[in-house]
């Protein structure tokens, strides 16, 4: 009960702190700070690194619409893809997006995954790809 109640205060402090952000503290009851924020063409901070079996909370903090897209080969071998939307691979994606906007985060939206193997993850920003809107997740045993 008291978590709750916590976590629902903290979740108010504003969109200052929530662009601030430390890892590992998501919870599920309330909103606290993300781990990664997006600025107009840029993840904040553009490389992050949590240990296995984390979870990765990214929010549109700016007021330009985004995605969160792991890049065709940029995930290690052996783990998921991961996409805001829920796609399977780059591909499917991009066609979304480009025939529906599949995949938007628009300002304030939230997107998370878990990291359950380690390596490098590349992933990036699909309408911003080109202005070099990417990122990286490092995932460490
Ligand atoms: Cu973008």
């Amino acid at each position: 009960m008291y978590r709750r109640r916590f976590l629902r205060e903290a979740g108010a402090v504003g969109s200052a702190a929530a662009a601030v952000g430390l890892a590992g503290c998501a919870g599920v009851d309330g909103k606290p700070d993300p781990d990664v924020g997006m600025l107009a063409a840029a993840y904040q901070p553009r490389e992050i690194t949590v240990s296995v079996g984390a979870t990765v909370v990214w929010e549109n903090t700016s007021a330009r619409a985004h995605t969160v897209t792991a890049t065709e080969g940029g995930v290690p071998d052996g783990a998921e893809f991961f996409a805001s939307g829920g796609f399977d691979d780059y591909e499917s994606a991009l066609s979304a997006w480009q025939s529906d906007f599949g995949g938007i985060l628009e300002s304030g939206d939230r997107f998370e995954h878990t990291f359950t193997v380690p390596g490098a993850y590349e992933y990036v920003c699909i309408p911003h790809r080109e202005g070099g809107m990417y990122g990286t997740v490092v995932v460490e045993e």
